[in-house]
Order: C-alpha cells, then structure tokens, then sequence
C-alpha cells in the first residue's frame, strides 16, 4: 500500500503539468516572397499534444525588425484551441529581413507547482530569404540569443544559444525541449516526453534536432518571490522560449 501511495505520489509529481510551453508558432519561418504569416500563441504541452491551458491576453507581442521594437498587440484576436483560450495575429512582411516575433504572457498560476509561470516566448521569420537581422534580441527579461541562424535549418540541423537573463548568461541553465507533435510520434515512455538539457559555464547549449517540424526550447530561470492567489508565499518561474523549425533534405 505504501509503495502504492508513493507511486501515486511519484506519478503526481512527475505528471505533464511539469512541461507547460508557450508556443508562438508562425505558418512558415521563411517568407520567400514576403507577405502574410500567422502566427498562433497556444499554452500547452506540445509533445503530448495538450491538455491546453487557458491563456489570459498577453501583456504584448511585438516585432524586432531592423527599425527596432514594433508593438503589435492591438493585432491579437483571440482564437480558443480545445476550449481553452489563446490567440492569434497576423504579420505582414513586406520588406527583406528577418523579423524576432516575440509574446510576453501573463503570470500563469500553477497551483500544483505552487508558483507563477512567466515564459517569453520568440520566434524569428524571415522576409524575402534575406537571412539577415535574425539575432536581434527583443530585450526580454530572459531571453535566449541564438548562436545559430534559427531559420532555414535541416532535420539533424544542431541548434545552439546562449540562455540571458537581464542580457547577461546564465551558467549551467536548464533548457527543456519539446516537439511539436503532429501525431505522427508516441513516446515511448515519460522519459521521452520532454528533453533536458543543461548550459555549460557560459550559458551556452546546443540540441540537434532529430525530427522535422517545430522545437520549442525553454530556459527555466527563478523568478521573483510571489503571493499566491490565496496570500500565501510562491515562487515565480520565467521561461526564455525560442521556437525554430527543421524541415527534411530532399522531398518538398
Ligand atoms: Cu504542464
């Protein structure tokens, strides 16, 4: 009964609300002929495909464009994914350059965690194949600065960053990694579910990617002491997420 309880237990613990992600996902990360991308904010869990969480309207979603930070949250609508909501807008790009799209979320209260979960989510899509301005920071207060161009990248392709916080690194970060599961892949157990992986000395990580489609990456960092909803002391998870997409060599 005991190693029961402590299974249960173990099973709550280790349970999929460990793995919230805040996707911010665009219909395409190269614009070839430029124009209009649309882009989804969804919190969820990607790899198991859900359950979605509510998401409360972000602070703010914006652009990084090489004439600096353009505010475009008057363009959210919301669009509820499985009942819960999200949101969506639309970006027209219309000049050559890599555009940073970024969402800056609510506080999410995780009361199985007992903490705020605050994940900067970003995502770059370039204009015209231009292959420029794609490591402009967005000057998010966790961020994860990309080593390697995010666009353009081939399945196996290594991803690599720097984890930032208040734009300096962050030593020995943990970085969790899901895909974006299309349905097309079954865990074969929990240990699969969501990848783990730790920054060296300089903040500096590196995942190569073995599937195509989207890679969420997550830097969780602690955040500021907090009050729960109920008065009591809690603590505050940031996430620096980057999306970046892998598309297969040969076939399209
Ligand atoms: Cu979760």
């Amino acid at each position: 009964m005991r190693t029961l309880l402590a299974a249960l237990t173990l099973t709550a613990l280790a349970s999929p609300a460990l793995a919230h992600f805040q996707e911010i996902l665009p219909s395409a990360d190269v614009l070839p002929e430029g124009g209009k991308v649309t882009v989804e904010l969804v919190f969820t869990h990607p790899m198991e495909r859900g359950p979605t969480m509510d998401m409360v309207k972000p602070v703010r979603v914006g652009a990084v464009t090489d004439k600096g930070v353009e505010d475009l949250t008057a363009a959210l609508v919301e669009a509820p994914v499985d009942g819960k909501a999200a949101w969506r807008f639309e970006r027209d790009i219309a000049a050559p350059g890599a555009e940073v799209l970024f969402v800056e979320p609510k506080p999410y209260w995780e009361p199985a965690e007992n903490k705020y979960i605050v994940h900067y989510a970003k995502v770059v899509v370039d204009g015209f194949a231009s292959g420029e301005g794609w490591d402009r920071l967005a000057g998010l207060p966790v961020e994860i600065a990309p080593l390697v161009r995010p666009t353009g990248l081939w399945t196996g392709n290594l991803f690599r960053g720097v984890v930032l916080q208040d734009g300096q690194p962050v030593p020995g970060a943990e970085i969790e990694v899901e895909w974006v599961n299309d349905g097309s892949v079954t865990p074969p157990n929990e240990a699969f579910i969501t990848q783990v992986i730790k920054a060296d000395d300089m903040g500096v990580f590196s995942y190569a990617m073995p599937r195509a489609g989207w890679w969420g990456f997550a830097a969780l960092v602690d955040g500021p002491a907090a009050t729960s909803p109920d008065g009591k002391p809690a603590a505050t998870e940031l996430g620096a997420l980057m999306w970046v997409k892998a598309t297969d060599m040969g076939g399209q």
